[in-house]
């Protein structure tokens, strides 16, 4: 059983991803396998899908993890996962080995888990295999080019979905809500979470919620991308918080089938001060951007959250 983290200060200090790996300064989905490592420690088995997480953290023969590690294809992160699970348990239930069963967790990509790989996580979810699945998500195929991928915004510049003069908005169809699609049908999930990279104290405890459901769990965990999105590698942190603060990106668990907001902006400020922040919304206009805004109120509207507040008046 994991406890609990109480505060930011009393969050275990040991690094189960280390440096020495190769992805861009800034990267957001570095940071979230560091904060999902450090909260579930070292009896933990991580799969990775292939993605940014696995090419741009191997070289040959080494990698910046300090608990096992496997490279799944970005086809069947859920069926290697599931794999793992079942012979543990297995090899467990035989006596053939003793100690407490780890924590199996797949590190999937927005690919892996919701469109290239969305099969195998569904079938593993269904079957009930006891693991946390986790969807990092970056909101594009970042490691192969920034493409498309069914998590990118409505709008968003990618290298599939370029803005110009026959398409000026970008990317035309809205994305996919992965959480909620793996709510509907998958009865076994005993724990359903988003989380934030700029809410780390949230981000690692939902990890442990999740451990500790005997059963899967799937967390859906927001990773701001510098290069795909084109903003400065230093501001990561607060990219994560604006989508936080403006509704673009919601917060809240679903457990025991009972759904709980987990962080409420206290003013929910409009998608602008996000979406203009980035370069891949760069080519945007104002009535772009109003659709974006009335997308995301409806969005609010059916999860609990506040009004947006009105810009001030001078
Ligand atoms: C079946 C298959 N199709 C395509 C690829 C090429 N490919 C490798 S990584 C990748 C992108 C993965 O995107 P995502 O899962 O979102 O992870 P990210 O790179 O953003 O971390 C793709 C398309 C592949 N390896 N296998
Ligand atoms: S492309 Fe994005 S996700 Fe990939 S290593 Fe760079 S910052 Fe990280």
């Amino acid at each position: 059983m994991l406890e609990d983290i109480r505060s930011l200060a009393k969050a275990p200090k040991e690094e189960y991803y280390a440096p020495g790996h190769r992805t861009c300064a800034g990267c957001g989905p570095a940071l979230v396998y560091r904060l999902v490592a450090k909260a579930a420690g070292p009896n933990t088995i991580f799969i990775g899908p292939t993605g940014c997480m696995y090419v741009a953290n191997t070289s040959y023969g080494c990698g910046p993890w300090k608990v096992p590690w496997i490279h799944a294809q970005i086809t069947n992160g859920g069926g290697v996962g599931s794999g793992i699970a079942a012979a543990y348990k297995a090899i467990l239930r035989k006596g053939k080995k003793t100690g407490e069963y780890p924590n199996v967790i797949v590190m999937a990509g927005d690919g892996g888990a919701t469109d290239i790989g969305l099969t195998s996580i569904s079938g593993a979810a269904y079957r009930g295999h006891d693991m946390l699945i986790i969807c990092y998500d970056n909101e594009s195929y970042a490691n192969t080019g920034i493409q498309t991928s069914p998590t990118t915004p409505w709008g968003a510049w990618t290298t599939f979905t370029p803005a110009g003069p026959v398409i000026p908005e970008g990317k035309r169809i809205w994305q996919k809500d992965n959480p909620k699609l793996m709510a509907a049908g998958h009865p076994a999930l005993k724990f359903i979470a988003t989380a934030s990279l700029a809410y780390p104290l949230d981000l690692m405890n939902k990890v442990r919620r999740g451990l500790n459901a005997t059963g899967p769990a799937y967390l859906h965990i927001h990773a701001p991308c510098p290069k795909g999105w084109m903003f400065a590698p230093d501001l990561t942190l607060e990219m994560g918080r604006l989508a936080v603060q403006t509704g673009m990106w919601q917060m809240y668990e679903v457990s025991g089938g009972r759904f709980k907001l987990t962080l409420e902006p206290e003013k929910r400020l409009p998608v602008t001060e996000y979406v203009t922040r980035q370069g891949r919304f760069r080519h945007l206009k104002p009535e772009h951007i109003e659709k974006i805004q009335q997308f995301i109120d409806a969005k609010c509207v059916e999860a609990g959250i506040k009004a947006v507040t009105p810009p001030a008046t001078a």
